[in-house]
């Protein structure tokens, strides 16, 4: 597959100066097209935005003590810090990748809880302090593979989710666990702007099946790059889930409540034909709109940087998970 755009037809000059919506003309996008929702948009707004994110604005985070076990080490190339940092999506501050960044730094994330209830024999309720007391951070270095088809390799700081299910003590009857983002629209402008932020449904909601939410490789993050997380990428604690696509992610996160019935999640409830509650990254399974065969590659490189590779089942990571999946059909189950 191939950048849907011909880089042939925009120089770097005509990029430059000229406005988004002229760019839009110059790429044979039609007025009707502007009016689309964005999630008919994301690839091409990340296609026009990203490529050269300005160094993300000062804010205040600090250092975290953690150890770097080995076995999440990968010898990947990491993302540069400002792409990381400046290249979001975080919808409650706008829809454009470089969005986040500007208008989140102001973000306030102390104090913090956040409460896990529902099927659990101990509902708890943690401070961020109590949560650095009573998990050891670890780095670790995934891939993210988001479902617009553009991908980061990222040195998160977190611990596994497992460990605070297993302080709440999951009943029997528990099958699912839901996550949902803080709802401020004082602080998040995008919640106040209904159909004009995507048509996204807020708070933000998410859920995995509890065996996936056990795994391993399921992080609770709380930094990225040696230090908290700045509030573009969620703080202060946000999912990490390496093997899906990236908006399984939930930011900012407020409240995880184990259900007996699958949960609600808001790229699902906004379209459900294109984003599945499974949401595992797999080459094979096109998303209805692209292909999901290959990826850009978030580098190092400036606007017209698009280098591609493909997209790895499981995102790579199918030796850890692919079990977790044995029996499914994974294009009805996308
Ligand atoms: N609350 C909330 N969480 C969210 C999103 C969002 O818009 N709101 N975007 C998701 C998407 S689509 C992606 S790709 C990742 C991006 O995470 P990053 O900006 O840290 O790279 O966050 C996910 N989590
Ligand atoms: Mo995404």
């Amino acid at each position: 597959m191939r950048n849907p755009f011909k880089e042939s037809d925009v120089t770097p000059e005509q990029v430059f100066n000229r406005s988004r919506r002229e760019l839009l003309k110059i790429l044979g996008i039609s007025g009707a097209a502007l009016t689309l929702p964005a999630t008919a948009r994301a690839g091409l707004s990340d296609w026009l935005t990203g490529l050269s994110a300005p160094p993300s604005p000062v804010t205040d985070t600090r250092p975290i003590d953690f150890s770097s076990p080995a076995e999440w080490q990968a010898g990947l190339p990491l993302t540069p810090e400002n792409k990381v940092e400046g290249y979001n999506n975080f919808y409650e501050f706008g829809m454009d990748k470089a969005d986040p960044a500007a208008n989140a730094s102001h973000f306030k994330t102390s104090p913090w809880q956040i409460t896990v209830d529902g099927e659990v024999s101990r509902p708890v309720t943690l401070s961020m302090e109590d949560i650095f007391k009573k998990f050891p951070m670890e780095q670790r270095i995934y891939r993210m593979r988001c479902v617009e088809a553009w991908s980061m390799v990222v040195p998160w700081i977190g611990f596994s989710l497992a460990s605070l299910l297993k302080l709440a003590d999951p009943t029997s009857h528990a099958r699912y666990v839901a996550f949902q983002t803080l709802y401020d629209p004082q602080q998040m402008p995008g919640q106040r702007e209904g159909l004009n932020s995507a048509g996204l449904q807020y708070p933000y909601v998410e859920g995995l099946r509890l065996d996936e939410a056990m795994h391993p490789l399921t992080l609770l993050t709380t930094g990225v790059y040696g230090k908290t997380l700045p509030p573009q990428n969620g703080a202060p604690l946000r999912l990490i889930v390496p093997w899906k696509y990236g908006f399984k992610g939930i930011k900012s996160i407020v409240k995880i409540s184990l259900t007996r019935e699958q949960p609600p999640t808001t790229w699902n409830l906004l379209a459900t034909d294109e984003y599945g509650f499974y949401a595992n990254v797999n080459p094979h399974v096109d998303h209805p709109r692209w292909s999901q065969a290959t990826e850009r590659v978030i580098g190092a490189g400036g606007l017209f940087d698009v280098t591609r590779q493909p997209t790895r089942m499981f995102n790579g990571y199918a030796s850890e998970v692919a079990g977790l999946y044995q029996g499914m059909d994974l294009r009805r189950n996308f």
